[in-house]
């Protein structure tokens, strides 16, 4: 039987992102091979990570997505290598990529399409126990970042995020084991996404931890000053996931795991 998930995740934990893709945003190329990929996860997790969230598709902005067969040959040499050792998670949107994943040891499946995508996918978790994180995207990546729009992003996020948790539940995933995540960067302006994690709270009504990936994202960039970013520097991102758990995140999903395990950590001493 699996812990709940607040209790798997004490605030703060790193989820160090193993991006097994040649065209991510930030690290695109650098995992692509298996034995490169396996060897990142350890030592994200030797450096203090949680969990480690390896992906075979990019959801970067402008970016189309990539077959079951393209994204199977990425990641499962790199779970048959540190599955059953390491704690992982899986990104993915695919019900089959997830249901490999979860018999290769994943115990965590993170859909940045919140069951839209594959419904399906919902039973998967469900059948395997695992736990589940569900993201908030306006769009597709490939239209998402043309002029989004909201009244009160917050809310609207936050109501968005409640009725897939109610389809989750309904599939017969246990609330428990799942978390939410407003998808920085995923259809919003640099000024709405740092307005969700200052308004983080209405995420939180929900009764559910969070997970918040700002890291390297372009409106750090834009706000440390380069208007044509398209990623955020480290400071930028330290700066981020401290203020994000600060304002309640309990996950935090990062590329640079050893720093922003280090920042937390003062984080947590000062606020403990
Ligand atoms: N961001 C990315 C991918 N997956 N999952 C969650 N839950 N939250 C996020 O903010 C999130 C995510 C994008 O970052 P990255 O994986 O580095 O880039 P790419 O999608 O280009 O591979």
């Amino acid at each position: 039987m699996r812990l709940p998930l607040d209790e798997r995740f004490a605030p703060p934990s790193v989820m160090g992102v193993v991006n097994v893709t040649p065209d991510s945003f930030s690290d695109g190329g650098a995992n692509l091979d298996p034995d490169a990929a396996a060897e990142t996860a350890r030592r994200m997790v030797a450096d203090g990570a949680a969990i480690v969230d390896v992906g075979g598709e990019s959801t970067r902005p402008g970016s189309d997505g990539v077959s079951l067969d393209e994204e199977l040959r990425r990641v499962v040499p790199v779970l048959e290598a540190v599955g059953g050792e390491l704690p992982v998670s899986i990104d993915t949107s695919k019900a089959e990529v997830a249901r490999r994943a979860l018999a290769l040891g994943a115990e965590l499946v993170n859909d940045v399409t919140a069951l839209r995508a594959e419904p399906d996918l919902a039973g998967v978790v469900a059948e395997a126990g695992a736990y589940l994180c569900l993201m908030h995207m306006l769009g597709t990546p490939r239209t998402m970042q043309a002029h989004p729009r909201y009244d009160d992003v917050a809310g609207e996020v936050a109501a968005f995020l409640e009725e897939r948790l109610s389809f989750a539940v309904a599939a017969g995933v246990p609330e428990e084991r799942i978390c939410l995540d407003p998808g920085i960067g995923f259809g919003k302006t640099v000024e709405q996404n740092f307005e969700l994690v200052r308004r983080l709270d209405v995420l939180l009504a929900l009764g559910r931890p969070v997970v918040i990936g700002f890291s390297r994202k372009s409106s750090l960039g834009r706000i440390a000053g380069d208007p044509q970013a398209t990623t955020g520097p480290l400071a930028a991102s330290l700066a981020a996931a401290v203020t994000a758990y600060e304002r309640g995140a309990t996950i935090l999903r990062v590329h640079d795991v050893p720093e922003t395990v280090q920042a937390l950590a003062v984080a947590k001493a000062v606020l403990a």
